[in-house]
């Protein structure tokens, strides 16, 4: 199966649609290329001071560089996109609200072996979600070119309904081969991995992913951003990083107040039964 691609003026009922049918698609030239620029020197000191990874799966020439909420404010056009955002909305509408899970720069290194192919849900303690509730809405957002030969990501369009294997491997995947400044959008349930980086330079691609706000975040935005920094952040961003409530009363702080209090103070209780999304 091949690779949808749609262009920055696709509709979000098109790409929800595409999404759910083959599970991932890349939308070409999603952000502009000095966007991408601020975005790579605003990261660079904090990449060439991350390690590689300690196993196979995260990629021990793969370095995983977090906290752009806090290390990269060019990247919060990225974080809030509204097609992005819009088409989150309606692949996580089976819950009351979702929230970002995580951000990642993920620089693959010349030399680097393919990662094994997963489902991203997976991460939930391999839980068994069922088929027709998504709990993830993923992105990647190409920080340089994404060629086969470089490592861009592989991916099983068609896969989400297959049952849960490690078996599957890079043969059954096509690479996500995309401009910089491109983002593919997947599914927690659609198989992939990163590919291989047979080039001689590096491949960098910005991992941006959603999840339904019942769940834990992958990164732990409370401590990831500084609270001088989410000082600074709006109201709504706030909320997305995680600063609501999850459900009826997931997350609530001490007397059920709401979570932004704790960064704007004041002392009104929130309307328990917060059921708008
Ligand atoms: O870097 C990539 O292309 C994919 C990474 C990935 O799938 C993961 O780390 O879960
Ligand atoms: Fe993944």
């Amino acid at each position: 199966m091949t690779l949808v691609h749609l262009p920055r003026s696709a509709r979000p009922d098109e790409v929800h649609r595409v999404l759910e049918r083959d599970g991932a698609l890349v939308i070409d030239d999603l952000v502009d290329a000095e966007t991408v620029r601020r975005i790579n020197v605003e990261m660079a000191p904090f990449v060439a001071a991350t390690p590689g990874g300690s196993d196979d799966f995260s990629g021990r020439t793969t370095r995983r560089t977090g906290a752009l909420v806090a290390r990269s404010p060019s990247s919060h056009e990225l974080i809030r996109h509204p097609l992005i955002l819009d088409v989150t909305g309606k692949l996580l509408h089976r819950a009351q609200s979702y929230q970002l899970h995580l951000t990642q720069m993920i620089s693959i290194g010349p030399d680097s072996p393919g990662q094994s192919i997963h489902r991203d849900q997976w991460a939930f303690d391999f839980f068994a979600f069922p088929p027709d509730y998504h709990v993830q809405c993923n992105t990647i957002w190409a920080m340089t070119e994404f060629t086969e030969a470089n490592g861009a990501t592989r991916l099983m369009p068609g896969s989400q309904a297959l049952p849960d294997d490690f078996g599957h491997t890079i043969t059954e995947t096509v690479p996500a081969e995309m401009s910089q400044g491109s983002c593919l959008l997947y599914t927690g349930k659609v198989y992939h991995g990163g590919g291989p980086n047979r080039s001689d330079t590096t491949r960098m691609g910005l991992n941006i992913t959603y999840d339904v706000a019942w769940l834990r975040q992958e990164e732990n935005q409370y401590l990831s951003v500084p609270r001088e920094i989410a000082e600074t952040l709006d109201d709504d961003f706030l909320r997305l990083i995680g600063y609501r409530t999850g459900a009826y009363a997931l997350g609530y702080i001490d007397d059920v107040r709401d979570p932004l209090e704790a960064i704007r103070g004041g002392s009104g209780s929130m309307s328990f039964g917060n059921l708008a999304r």
